[in-house]
């Protein structure tokens, strides 16, 4: 009997490394623990020849894999898989294929907070610098492309992949052009043993890269300069030796790039202190490609924020609404906080949902400092409710209907009201989007 791959997952990774090897002529089988997992339909249409296994999976059928091709959705630690890998089975994923089969440097962009924004932002200055080149991994929505996706696209320049810690997990030999992780935040530790663990995951991007852009105020990226390749330096308070960094004069704060001013600040579309550091980093990536100083000033102009990302709304009866979906842990929270903190507004803020076992303490202090009122959504609503301050005030909605309504009345009359969740989004919704796309509706049912 020969020993078969199995494709572990049918969701969008599983039907691109489906793809991949049905296009290269290589034998497969497809697994996933879901008795109907949503692709179905469309794989068994696309590979009518392929067997597909629905349920539990089985052990001894793994054990007997010669490979397995994991999705990120599943976990190594799952029983099944991890007995295969203990048996000797090859376990991988779809980022390392990718590696083995590109035909163009990987720029490689992780970190717990900022990926998607850094991407797109790269995009706009790669785009500016006429450079052709391909983008996706774990960025969502309509821009997803599953990397190895991006192999059928024909020749490129660069591929620019957002990965996280779940696709590096499998990832061992990623050998990038560029890497960079650009902060670390508890994050999944509904996923990992502890912080250390979810670190080691993401560390991986780094296997093999021949350069990295570090954060130089970021403890934890400072791992990078260690590594013995060319370091590309991104800097928001100024060193004044480092490719990228900030300075501020009488006309105001600029970017910096190799020692000269060339993009004032007041003339980005994004805002907040974690939007310009994820501008630096982009503009740092930028460089590390070799794109001209204009260029990267042109696309950092040019890039208008994503949305559900701390996204304006609208003005309804004087008090502004923000939509920061996208906020699916604690340090994107922080930052969609500290972003309001200089308005010196009533801020109201509607918090809650699947907390994937974070410690919401570290957020009692600046809550209490930034927030007048909490509307609490969601599985994790208590869980948070018990590290605020007492002094908090705190309310429970039941659906996000009822936050909204909540907290517009306390916003009153001329407050903030923003949605930063800081927990996933999966208890409530289908996913950040849809819960992104309701709070915009609700917001838009209110009376003007
Ligand atoms: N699942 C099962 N059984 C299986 C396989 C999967 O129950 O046998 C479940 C998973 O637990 C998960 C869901 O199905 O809840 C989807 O898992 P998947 O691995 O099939 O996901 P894909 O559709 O392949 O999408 C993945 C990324 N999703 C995850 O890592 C959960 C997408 O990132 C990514 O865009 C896509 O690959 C293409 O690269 C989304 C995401 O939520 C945006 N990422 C997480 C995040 O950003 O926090 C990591
Ligand atoms: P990711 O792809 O890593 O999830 P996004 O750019 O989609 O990152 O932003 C996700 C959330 O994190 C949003 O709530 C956003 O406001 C916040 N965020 C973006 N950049 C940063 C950063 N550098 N530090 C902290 N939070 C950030």
């Amino acid at each position: 009997m020969t020993r078969e791959t199995i494709i572990l997952g049918m969701g969008k990774t599983g039907f691109s490394v489906a793809r991949h090897l049905s296009a290269r002529g290589e034998l497969f089988s497809i697994a996933d623990t879901r008795q109907a997992p949503p692709l179905l339909k469309k794989f068994r249409a696309s590979f009518p020849h392929v067997q597909v296994r629905l349920g539990d999976f089985s052990a001894r059928e793994l054990i007997a894999a010669e490979r397995l091709i994991v999705s990120p959705g599943l976990s190594l630690k799952q029983e099944e898989i991890a007995a295969a890998r203990a048996a000797g089975v090859e376990v991988t994923g779809d980022i390392d294929l990718f590696s083995k089969h590109a035909g163009a440097p990987i720029v490689a962009v992780t970190g717990s907070n900022g990926k998607s924004t850094v991407v797109s932002i790269l995009a706009k200055i790669l785009e500016a610098d006429g450079r052709e080149f391909g983008l996706g991994g774990n960025l969502d929505g309509d821009q997803c492309r599953p990397a190895l996706d991006l192999l059928g696209d024909g020749p490129v320049e660069f591929y620019i992949l957002e990965l996280s810690s779940f696709q590096l997990e499998t990832t061992e030999s990623l050998k990038a052009h560029v890497a960079v992780i650009l902060n670390l935040a508890d994050d999944h530790m509904d996923r990992y043993r502890d912080f250390d663990a979810y670190r080691s995951a993401k560390r991986k991007i780094f296997n093999g890269c021949s350069n990295v852009v570090v954060d130089r105020n970021d403890n934890e990226s400072k791992y990078a300069e260690e590594l013995g390749v060319p370091v590309f330096y991104f800097d928001s308070m100024n060193h004044c030796d480092d490719h990228v960094d900030l300075c501020v004069d009488k006309l105001g704060q600029w970017i910096i790039l190799d020692g000269k001013r060339v993009v004032a600040v007041k003339d980005l579309q994004i805002s907040g202190k974690h939007n310009l550091n994820n501008a630096l980093a982009a503009a740092a990536l930028g460089l590390a490609l070799g794109c001209k100083p204009m260029s990267v000033a042109n696309g950092l102009r040019k890039f208008e924020g994503l949305d559900h990302r701390c996204q304006f709304i609208k003005r309804v009866k004087g008090i502004d609404f923000y939509n920061d979906s996208k906020s699916t842990n604690i340090g994107s929270l922080v930052a969609g906080l500290r972003g309001f903190v200089q308005r010196n507004k009533k801020l109201v803020l509607i918090a809650g949902g699947d907390g994937k076992k974070a410690d919401f303490s570290q957020l009692t202090s600046l809550v209490s400092k930034t927030c007048h009122e909490v509307v609490l959504i969601g599985s994790a609503a208590e869980e948070i409710s018990f590290c605020l301050d007492k002094k908090t005030k705190r309310t429970r909605a039941d659906n996000l209907e009822e936050a909204v309504l909540i907290a517009s009345k306390a916003a009153e009359p001329s407050g903030i009201v923003l949605f930063s969740p800081g927990c996933a989004s999966f208890d409530m919704f289908s996913d950040f989007r849809h819960r992104g796309e309701i709070y915009k509706r609700c917001v838009h049912q209110l009376q003007c």
